[in-house]
């Protein structure tokens, strides 16, 4: 049976030889259940894109259909860089000092959802019979609704991938409760962690007046399941990376070009949520405390450019450069640099190499739903361990998504400078003994959450609901 999926971003990239699968872990999710199901992606069509509106993937044998919704520059500016990245993106992450209400973000957000929901019922109409669409994340929470109102037999799913705050947090929005309406047109709604589904499930209560039975909100005469569905990674692909011989070579270059000091590594977009300025206080406050590792350790931090022209995003570039340049400044002696810091995204294959050089990945996000760099180290670190290379610890955010079901990782208040310089020096000098076993654990939960296991999940759960 035919699947629409409809989402902020499409799941393929230009290369110079053609399209090929995008990288992220959405797409090599869905691409293959799209490509055994068959069916249709929706996507936004940026104003300065050159992308076909409709297009056949793959291109020699096509699978399902890639339709873009195109946008205008105001339309693009106040939905996506307005709505979805200054007013839903802070809120979700309980950063409320960022989050700027304003009535033309919220018009625009709805055109651009309404435009979304007609090119789905648009191809859902095409597919004939009893169309399954699923609805991905906060950029699209008034689709279901609007999918529901034209085609009311739809089955209808919606995942959401950041954090559910909580109920208080959640009515900050003036539009909060036309927004969960938008959400409650869908049959299933996946969070990442229990928690996400049951703030969500406490918001429809509290501010709209649904009933709750047990995973079910019950609302206008409909029944609708909030359910735990946590992501993972694509785990065959990131061990195969960690084992190719060019991750062990450029890992071992890596330590040499870095003095063969211990590695302390970061990964993220450079985005507020990720922690990057108390993260980088925190190793400011270690290398204080504790003088007698100069020399010994580096930080290499990594920070793919994100959202760029969002004013703060961009200042906190130059925050970045900052921290970064007055630690140095403080420390640095002769060739050691304590910190590395690099603003600039790597393809897979380099990450993995970063990933099984490092001794200790230092992943500390003020809010994270789920939180995939976790889980892409502990796969690298585990499979390198296994075929003889050096075990790596992982410092994990308790509020992440990922704390929930990563039992391995030493957990950390990303808030509290001194605690996070602490566990630092004790995952640096963790006996390689524990490295191994907690490696363990961490790969069997990270293979729990495969994202394969994911995608099936959901859909079965859809397909069971609505059947
Ligand atoms: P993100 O906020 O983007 O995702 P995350 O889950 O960590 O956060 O995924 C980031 C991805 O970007 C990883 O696959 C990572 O490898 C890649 N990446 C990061 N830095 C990079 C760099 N310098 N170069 C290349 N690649 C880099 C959102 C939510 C998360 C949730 C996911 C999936 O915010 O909480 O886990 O969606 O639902």
């Amino acid at each position: 049976m035919s699947l629409i999926l409809v989402a902020n971003r499409a799941p393929v990239r230009q290369t110079a030889s053609g399209w090929a699968p995008g990288l992220g872990g959405l797409a090599s999710a869905l691409l293959p259940v799209l490509e055994a199901r068959g069916g249709a992606w929706v996507a936004m069509q940026e104003p300065d894109e050159d992308t076909p509106l409709a297009q056949p993937y793959p291109a020699d044998e096509p699978a399902f259909a890639i339709r873009r919704v195109p946008l205008e520059v105001p339309e693009f500016e106040a939905f996506y860089q307005g709505m979805a990245n200054r007013v839903l993106w802070p809120l979700a992450h309980y950063l409320v000092e960022h989050v700027e209400p304003d009535r033309t973000f919220r018009d625009a957000y709805r055109s651009v959802n309404r435009r979304f929901a007609h090119a789905a019922l648009d191809l859902a109409r095409q597919s004939g019979g009893r169309p399954t669409v699923w609805v991905q994340d906060y950029h699209m929470m008034l689709v279901p609704e609007m999918i529901r109102a034209g085609m009311p037999e739809a089955r209808i799913g919606f995942f959401w991938h950041v954090p559910w705050p909580a109920s208080e947090v959640f009515r900050i929005l003036p539009s909060a409760r036309d927004l969960l309406a938008g959400l409650l047109g869908a049959d299933v709604l996946g969070f990442h962690t229990e928690g996400y589904a049951e703030n969500f499930r406490e918001s429809a209560r509290d501010l709209l007046g649904a009933e709750i039975d047990g995973e079910t909100v019950v609302w206008d005469g409909r029944r609708v399941r909030a359910e735990a569905h946590p992501i993972g990674i694509d785990v065959d692909h990131f061990q195969a990376l960690a084992r190719a011989p060019e991750a062990e070579a450029d890992a071992a270059s890596l330590r040499r070009d870095l003095g063969d000091v211990q590695i302390v590594l970061g990964v993220d977009r450079l985005d507020y949520t990720k922690g990057l300025l108390l993260r980088m206080e925190a190793y400011e406050r270690f290398l204080e405390r504790f003088p007698e590792r100069h020399g010994t350790v580096s930080l290499l931090q990594i920070a793919t450019p994100s959202r760029t022209g969002v004013p703060a995003y961009d200042r906190l570039r130059r925050d970045m450069d900052e921290a970064s340049g007055r630690i140095n400044g403080r420390f640095a002696k002769g060739a050691w640099a304590p910190v590395r810091y690099r603003y600039q995204s790597f393809d897979q294959p380099e990450l993995a190499a970063f990933y099984r050089a490092a001794d200790v990945a230092f992943v500390t996000p003020l809010r994270d739903g789920m939180n995939l760099v976790a889980h892409e180290f502990a796969a690298v670190s585990a499979a390198s361990a296994r075929a003889g290379g050096r075990p790596g610890a992982l410092v994990l955010s308790e509020l992440t998504g990922a704390a929930d079901y990563l039992d391995g990782a030493l957990m950390v208040n990303p808030y509290d400078a001194d605690g996070l310089a602490g566990s630092l020096a004790t995952a640096l000098d963790m006996p390689e003994a524990e490295r191994r076993e907690r490696l363990d654990r961490l790969a069997t939960a990270v293979r729990g959450l495969d994202v394969h296991g994911w995608a099936e999940r959901f859909l079965a759960s859809l397909d069971d609901d609505a059947a």
